[in-house]
């Protein structure tokens, strides 16, 4: 098939991940503007390359006719989680959003591969708008924890470089590799609240932060240079404290001062 012909093949694709990674990713986003954490840490996608494509389709005897039906991803998108109890709040969620459908799952997650890879996969039903009209197609999700990304990351670059034979003591070396890191996961889970309570509080501080940094540049605007300076003083006096609720407190009183100069719908 000629390269301009795959890329027309391949362009609703290209839209499907690029919308559901901006979907997922003002998922994070939303979350951060309310000072939560994200079950979600990163998300990313990618279309298959045409050389992968071709790889797969001779590797499972797929004809170039029913590449859409049997080669599922072909769109892919890859959520990262801190934790593994993430993993599945992840999944629950997308099984409740109305705008794809979960037709099929995979969980490597507590079955682990032969090869050691670990993650949880859904097939997804998307519908995206082309020029043609709109087409449903199959979405490719993983779902995994930094250190399972870590590890297939790794073991993906070993294949390529083995040409997927992989000598055997190094692939003993990578299911010892799998297997620390299901402990660590789990050493990781136990101190899960710890760890949310330190992250809720960094996001929070920065909001706050931010919130007071546009105040005051906006001030800098309408009000006098003085009274400026000195609520800049006032608030580098409440950051060295490191009390968070001083800082709320601080940034509610700035609101209201930037509100009594209409500061805030300023740009
Ligand atoms: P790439 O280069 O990442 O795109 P099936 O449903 O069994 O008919 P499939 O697609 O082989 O078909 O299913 P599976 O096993 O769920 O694998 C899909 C993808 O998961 C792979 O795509 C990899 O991205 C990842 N994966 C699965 N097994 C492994 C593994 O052992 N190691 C690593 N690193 N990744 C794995 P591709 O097309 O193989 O590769």
């Amino acid at each position: 098939m000629e390269i301009q012909l795959w890329r027309k093949r391949l362009a609703p694709y290209e839209l499907a991940v690029n919308e559901i990674v901006t979907k997922f990713n003002h998922l994070i986003y939303e979350r951060h503007l309310e000072g939560k954490y994200s079950p979600m840490q990163r998300v990313e996608g990618r279309v298959k390359s045409i050389s992968s494509i071709i790889e797969k389709m001779q590797m499972k005897n797929v004809n170039i006719n029913d590449l859409e039906t049997e080669i599922l991803d072909l769109a892919g998108v890859r959520i990262i989680c801190q934790f593994e109890e993430d993993i599945f709040r992840v999944k629950n969620a997308i099984g409740k959003r109305t705008d794809m459908k979960v037709i099929k799952e995979k969980d490597y997650v507590n079955i682990m591969k032969n090869s050691g890879y670990r993650s949880f996969h859904l097939i997804v039903e998307y519908e995206v708008n082309t020029v043609d009209g709109p087409k449903k197609l199959p979405v490719e999700i993983q779902i995994r924890t930094l250190a399972m990304d870590f590890w297939a990351t790794v073991e993906h670059s070993l294949n390529y470089k083995y040409r997927g034979h992989i000598p055997e003591f190094v692939q003993d070396k990578l299911i010892n590799a799998s297997n620390a890191i299901i402990v660590l996961d789990r050493e990781m889970a136990a101190v899960r609240d710890e760890i949310l309570d330190a992250q809720n509080y960094n996001i929070v501080k920065e909001n706050l932060v931010s919130d007071i940094l546009i105040n005051l540049q906006n001030l800098y605007k309408v009000a006098s240079r003085r009274e400026v300076l000195r609520i800049q003083s006032e608030f580098y006096q409440v950051f060295e404290e490191n009390d968070i609720e001083k800082l709320a407190h601080f940034a509610r009183q700035l609101d209201k001062i930037a509100e009594g100069h209409g500061a805030q719908s300023l740009s």
